[in-house]
């Protein structure tokens, strides 16, 4: 198992080598960002990418995300040459030491929440979500501000997209989920890239819009489509958690073998469809993180490890629920779980902990 950490490239106020410094931390989850969704990234961008993290002593082998261009979510004509895109970024990823690729099927809007800064009794702040807040809004005007809206949206473009929308059933959008994936899966498996499905987050229906990966029943569905083992899951405990019913421990067994990458964090739900983002250790939220990373293994899994989104505290200011210092104490807090679970095991010789 390797423990990551997500970095925005140069843009990012937090540098490689603040990551570096992270007991526990192996590599950098990150993406090229300068080009615009469904284009093809440029080799130069990505060998840029590659060898500054390789030589901070954090090497990339993570992206998070290859994002997906609405025309294939919405199986236009046009997907066909978005899908070709897709696979060339593959492949160019591949020629620096790719081994996962992160990517979600959400239909426009990415993960959403309600408030950013939402106070929690210590003074710290984290990410929350009140389900009468985010349905009361109205996403076809201005009033509309939220974490994971895609800004380059003009309003009249959102229109146009929420319109063709009306007609994506879910069922529509699992077929053109396979279209995508019969495509590309065979692609990832000879560049020996695992792909990783993040769910949807929350997991249930917003605006109308479609929302398929959002339990365990439709997980099952969704890696017997491809039935590959190329064609996996990312595991966010904080975007499964939010919706009580789902078991994240049962969920891990229904995906053995297919999660090669795992979101770590921490929710307390504080009313039905409401819940506010937490500090990672289990005794914060809602959410038991040994039980979590206890299944994982016992499950065999040697894959990526990520903190996800952290509060921010001790006057941080910075990308809502992506400062520097709860996610280091959430990698932190991973890494003693891990210890703690493998150490009499033979299983503590994979971890590749990097020594100060
Ligand atoms: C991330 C997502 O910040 C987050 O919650 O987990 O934005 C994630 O990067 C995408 O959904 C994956 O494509
Ligand atoms: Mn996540």
């Amino acid at each position: 198992m390797k423990i990551t950490f997500r970095w925005y490239g140069e843009g990012d106020k937090i540098s490689l080598s603040d990551i570096r410094q992270i007991p526990t931390v192996d590599g950098v989850v990150t993406a090229v960002y300068d080009t615009p969704v469904g284009g093809v990234w440029s080799g130069e961008s990505i060998k840029k990418l590659a060898v500054a993290a390789r030589k901070n002593g954090v090497p990339w082998e993570v992206v998070e995300s290859v994002p997906v261009h609405e025309d294939i979510k919405l199986g236009l004509p046009s997907a066909r040459t978005y899908i070709d895109n897709y696979k060339e970024n593959l492949r160019r990823l591949s020629a620096v030491g790719i081994k996962c690729v992160c990517y979600n099927f959400m239909p426009v809007f990415d993960w959403l929440r309600s408030e950013l800064a939402f106070p929690l009794e210590d003074g710290s702040n984290a990410l929350a979500y009140k389900h009468e807040s985010v349905v009361g809004m109205n996403p076809l005007t201005s009033e509309l501000s939220l974490p994971g809206w895609d800004a380059s949206y003009k309003k009249d473009g959102l229109k146009t997209l929420l319109t063709r929308y009306r007609a994506v059933t879910d069922e529509v959008l699992w077929d053109n989920l396979k279209a995508f994936l019969s495509e590309v899966i065979p692609v990832a498996g000879e560049c020996g890239i695992k792909m990783a499905i993040h769910p949807d987050d929350p997991p249930w229906g917003i605006f109308g819009l479609p929302r398929i990966i959002t339990n365990i029943g439709n997980i099952e569905r969704f890696l017997r489509l491809v039935d590959d083992p190329y064609n996996g899951i990312t595991l966010c405990t904080g975007s499964l958690g939010a919706a009580k019913e789902n078991n994240l421990t049962d969920i891990i067994k229904t995906a053995k073998g297919r999660i090669p990458f795992v979101h770590m964090r921490n929710v307390k739900i504080t009313g039905g469809r409401d819940f506010c983002e937490t500090a990672h250790p289990s005794a914060c939220g809602d959410i038991d993180m040994y039980a979590v990373l206890k299944a994982l293994l016992d499950g065999g899994f040697d894959g990526y490890v990520r903190p996800d989104h952290g509060r921010m505290i001790w006057g941080e200011s910075g990308r809502p629920g992506y400062g520097l210092y709860d996610r280091a104490l959430g990698a932190a807090y991973i890494g003693g779980l891990y210890e703690a679970l493998t150490k009499s095991d033979s299983r503590d010789k994979r971890m590749k902990m990097r020594l100060p």
